[in-house]
């Protein structure tokens, strides 16, 4: 592929999306250039990159964190352009500042479209003007207690207040009561404070149990900005992200055309340029409304590029190299269901509580349909300091039933050793009920909690079922042999083994 600027990226992150950008670049005959912290000297993307750089020590404010640091590999380098993957700096106005500053490209938003998506107030604003739907609310900053009950009588209670900086779940507060409402309030502000160094809040109506779905687009320097269709996310816990599927169960075509060119609409309203992502909410009567814009490229960005056949990265470095789109929204279409499981070293078990470690044994999933993104390897120690996640399994199929079917074969072949992972527990969410018939909004997980998280009686049942089964074709065998042939015989005649454990992995 012919590029015109960019000849060598560096990539500010670590882990599996470092691993992933780089495939990428590789495949484009772009050479690349890893940073490192202290805990990541034995790391995949250090061992992947053309060259690789220590750039401090293990916690991320002092690494992965430390834009001067990696404007300085950048330059030392050569590098033309920095990839900020997802997390760390990837929404950083300053970072992409200080890259223009120094004539670093960034691969990713200029700082005005993260700073006007950043600011949530400043953002409903833009939507509104745009023409987007936004969940009915505040359109300026709220100042006083008294302005936040008036608009409260107006919308009605429950509302959500967030604070304007905040995002993804932080600084939010649910107020069902009236006599909640000035403790919430002054609650929600200090938080901000301390949390954003910026106490403007606003206040939302609450949409209870909504769908998270949301719009991948794309904008080109020359106004060609077109949509990848929807993710739903909706499988999360504490807004984190689980399980995310593309199409959307409750999506329909007529919906989705709407949505889109709302997405579209909404990114062209920050002049957007680069790979981004609309996030709605939607009730079950498919209201839906724009929530925020995240500036960056997403974890669950390869569900998108298995139904749409595009690589989001490259055409993330082709973009912010100044090349146009290859095509036009007519050109791009959903083929078949994707899905994508993410996997963590958590104990499931214990709150979910982050389990690093070493990997003394790993088996990935393989075959027809199937895509591992990861980092770890044999004897890897997962680093505390950082994001537990080891890595993403996406399977692709014709239809969602089918997709469900071969998730639950490779998270079947998908064998971890050394830590907890959360294998068990994704394979419960491809038995469950509401998501196999695809009736699930944000709360599926803590309504389910229960019977996510232990062996179910329908477990319990089917091992013990089949132990018995197997106990009885035994039983039979060696009287049947006993009846006619040699006593020898006997051990080599049932394979009780094998049948215990066909019919407990399979759970009849
Ligand atoms: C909401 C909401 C209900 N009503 N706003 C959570 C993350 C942040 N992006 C906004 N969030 C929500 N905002 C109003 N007015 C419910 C959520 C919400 C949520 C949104 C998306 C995905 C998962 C969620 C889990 C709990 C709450």
């Amino acid at each position: 592929m012919e590029m015109k600027n960019i000849k060598k990226v560096l990539i500010a992150n670590r882990g599996e999306i470092a691993v992933r950008i780089m495939r990428s670049c590789r495949e484009m005959g772009i050479h690349t250039v890893a940073v490192f912290s202290d805990a990541d000297r034995t790391a995949l993307h250090v061992r992947y990159a053309g060259e690789a750089y220590h750039i401090g020590a293990a916690p991320s404010a002092e690494s992965y964190l430390n834009i001067e640091k990696i404007i300085e590999v950048a330059k030392l380098s050569k590098s033309e352009a920095i990839h900020p993957g997802y997390g760390f700096l990837s929404e950083n106005a300053t970072f992409s500042r200080r890259c223009r500053e120094e004539g670093i490209i960034f691969i990713g938003p200029s700082p005005e479209a993260i700073e006007g998506m950043g600011d949530k107030i400043t953002a409903r604003k833009t939507m509104i003007a745009a023409g987007v739907p936004v969940v009915p609310g505040t359109t300026e900053k709220v100042s006083t207690e008294d302005e936040a009950l008036n608009i409260i009588a107006e919308i009605g209670l429950p509302v959500m207040i967030k604070a304007s900086a905040g995002g993804g779940g932080k600084g939010m507060r649910l107020v069902k009561k009236e006599s909640d409402i000035v403790s919430s309030l002054r609650a929600a502000r200090s938080e901000a404070k301390s949390a954003f160094g910026d106490d403007s809040i606003y206040i939302e109506k609450y949409i209870e149990s909504p769908h998270h779905i949301e719009f991948q687009v794309l904008a080109d320097r020359f106004g060609n900005t077109v949509h990848l269709f929807e993710r739903e996310c909706s499988v999360q816990r504490r807004h984190q992200k689980v399980v995310e599927e593309t199409p959307s169960p409750v999506m329909t075509p007529e919906v989705r055309k709407i949505m889109g060119d709302y997405a579209v609409a909404a990114a062209k309203a920050v002049n957007y340029e680069g790979a981004g992502t609309i996030e709605f909410i939607m009730d079950d009567n498919l209201n839906f409304y724009f929530l925020e814009m995240n500036t960056r490229l997403q974890v669950e960005h390869p569900i998108t590029e298995r139904v749409v056949g595009v690589d989001l990265v490259k055409e993330q470095i082709r973009i912010a190299d100044g090349r146009a789109l290859p095509f036009r929204q007519e050109d791009l279409h959903q083929t078949g269901h994707a899905i994508e499981c993410r996997i963590y070293a958590e104990d499931t078990d214990n709150n979910f509580m982050p389990n690093p470690g070493t990997i003394t044994h790993i088996t990935e999933p393989h075959g027809l349909g199937i895509r591992c993104d990861g980092y770890v390897y044999p004897g890897y120690t997962i680093p505390i300091y950082y994001d537990p996640m080891i890595s993403k399994l996406i399977v692709w199929d014709k239809s969602r039933q089918e997709a469900i079917s071969r998730m639950k074969r490779a998270l079947y072949e998908y064998k971890i050793t050394g830590v907890k992972t959360s294998i068990k527990f994704l394979e419960r969410i491809m038995d469950a009920v509401e998501f196999r018939e695809g009736r699930y909004n944000t709360h599926f997980i803590e309504n389910n909690l229960k019977y996510l998280l232990s062996d179910t009686e329908c477990d319990m049942y089917c091992e013990d079922l089949a132990l018995i089964a197997t106990y009885i074709e035994h039983k039979e065998k060696i009287e049947k042999i006993e009846q006619t042939i040699s006593p020898a015989t006997v051990r080599h005649g049932s394979d009780w083994k094998h049948y215990g454990r066909r019919y407990g992995s399979l759970r009849l």
